[in-house]
């Protein structure tokens, strides 16, 4: 099974459901998320670091990540799939940058300048 990105709302979902090499089945869905906002308050805070951090150490003690699909797309700020402590730190960094007035985009989060 093949799972890529159409755009950043758009998930494609490739099945060879025969399993003869080629893929039959393409299903696009669509999840509104706000990336950062893990608990769906609209506002990426510390709050939102902390359930993320909280989902990643769930899923290493082999538990639920206790999140829904939504969720755990939000959360899953640098978009690898997983919800792990870097989407935790970078969620918690978006936040800093917010309550310093920076305005701060998830690509210069994620890309920062010089690294
Ligand atoms: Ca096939
Ligand atoms: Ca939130
Ligand atoms: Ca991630």
């Amino acid at each position: 099974m093949l799972i890529y990105e159409i755009d950043e709302r758009t998930i494609g979902i490739a099945a060879d459901t025969d399993q003869n090499g080629t893929y039959e089945t393409t299903i696009a869905e669509s999840i509104q998320v706000t990336l950062g906002d893990v608990n769906e308050d609209e506002e990426v805070t510390v709050d939102d670091a902390q359930i993320a951090l909280q989902a990643y150490t769930n899923l290493l003690a082999g538990k639920d990540s206790g999140l829904n699909p939504a969720q755990e797309k939000a959360a899953d700020v640098n978009i690898d799939g997983a919800v792990t402590v870097e989407d935790a730190q970078a969620i918690l960094q978006y936040y800093t940058n917010v309550l310093a007035k920076k305005d701060p985009t998830w690509e210069e989060i994620l890309h920062p300048e010089g690294e």
